[in-house]
């Protein structure tokens, strides 16, 4: 597989644009520990694992930088833990860029009992039930204790619909945790601490949120608040209103998104990264994403078609494996059958990004994204 690293080995964090094709833009993240071509998808690795792969498996496809959750990490096996045992990238085997996530948003969406408050927020274990307390200052240290290349201010995030003064408290809050997360994170020149915009479906807030972040001059900034119940065209235009206010020179993050049509919609209007449990979680339950749409493994209508998910692939599990195969160990509730779809899903996702990337640099990306999608629009095979 030509995997077209250029890697350029720098003490600092610096972003390049390296092509425009309308908002659309084809760039590259020089770090100590790698580089990452952008437009990005970051596999997730919420407990320092994407699930169902090995980790050379996972750079094999493309990936150069994946992300971990402070959130899992800090309750099992905890930060201090990690840090004792030399941070995550040797902890995992991962020698390449992580970019963590500091916690805010898995709190609302996992763990039990939760309080926010000025300082921080209070909330229970999904593992255990214990109590423990999270601050803005304590995000930054567990990404820092698990030596995390890219970290997030803590921010909250929350659900949609919402009313507008509630929206507008979270993104006041959020505003006020980016400054203490920078103040915490101080000057770090070959690591990133990443702001993300809130502001729910609220232009107003969103633009507000957006310009006093870009004042705070922070090394990216990340777009969150999306994706959280509100309809795709919302989501869109949310992501236009906030670029023009996002600086041009920056890595712009679209948090937990997407489908690979969101994908294509958000890098159209200026997206530089994203990540999404998507091809990993539906990997796991018997979804696998291909080139002419997505197959659901599970169906009857595949127990006895002999042909591979996709034989123009140069993933082995697109190409190896019959889908009669694969129905029968979905079926059959085998590890293997998350483990194989969850690899094809990844090469899918990875191969999106590649492509994506080659018709910025030719200013094709219209025509491409196009042709992506009527693939897609075909629906399930
Ligand atoms: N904030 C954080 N992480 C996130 C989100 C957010 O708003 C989202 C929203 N799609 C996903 N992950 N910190």
């Amino acid at each position: 597989m030509n995997l077209d690293r250029e890697q350029t080995p720098s003490g600092q964090f610096f972003f390049t644009k390296l092509a425009e094709d309308g908002a659309a833009r084809r760039g590259r993240i020089d770090m100590p520990r790698g580089s990452i071509r952008t437009p990005a998808f970051m596999p997730v690795g919420t407990a320092g694992t994407v699930k169902a792969m090995y980790l050379d498996q996972v750079r094999d496809l493309g990936a150069d930088i994946i992300l971990g959750n402070t959130y899992h990490l800090m309750l099992r096996p905890g930060a201090e833990r990690v840090a004792r045992l030399g941070g995550l990238h040797d902890f995992a085997r991962w020698p390449y860029p992580i970019l963590t996530d500091s916690g805010g948003f898995q709190v609302m969406s996992l763990s039990g009992l939760r309080k926010i408050t000025e300082e921080g927020v209070t909330f229970q274990s999904h593992v255990d039930g214990t109590k423990h307390f999270m601050s803005p200052e304590r995000s930054i240290e567990i990404q820092g204790l698990l030596d995390s290349d890219i970290q997030m201010q803590l921010d909250e995030c929350i659900a949609l619909p919402a009313e507008e003064k509630e929206i507008g408290r979270a993104m006041e809050l959020s505003l006020r945790w980016a400054e203490r997360c920078k103040a915490a994170f101080g000057d770090q020149p070959g690591k990133a601490m990443f702001g993300i915009i809130q502001g729910g479906d609220n232009a107003r807030l969103r633009i507000e949120s957006a310009e006093a972040l870009a004042a705070l001059d922070l090394k990216g900034y990340a777009i969150g608040g999306l994706a959280v119940g509100e309809p795709q065209n919302v989501m869109f235009d949310m992501i236009e209103t906030v670029i023009p206010s996002m600086p041009k020179d920056r890595p712009r993050y679209l948090m937990g998104v997407g489908t690979p049509d969101d994908i294509l919609g958000s890098v159209q209007r200026g997206v530089d990264m994203f990540d999404c449990v998507m091809p990993t979680r539906a990997g796991r339950h018997g979804l696998a994403f291909t080139r002419h749409g997505k197959i659901n493994l599970k169906n009857a209508r595949h127990a006895e078609d002999d042909r591979p998910l996709d034989e123009e692939s140069d993933c082995a599990a697109a190409r190896d494996y019959s889908r009669a195969y694969l129905h029968h160990l979905v079926r059959a509730g085998e590890p293997l059958a998350g483990m194989l779809l969850t690899w094809n899903n990844l090469a899918y996702y990875q191969q999106l990004m590649a492509g994506i990337r080659a018709a910025i640099s030719e200013a094709r990306l219209q025509e491409h994204a196009e042709k992506v999608r009527a693939a897609w629009a075909k629906g399930d095979l």
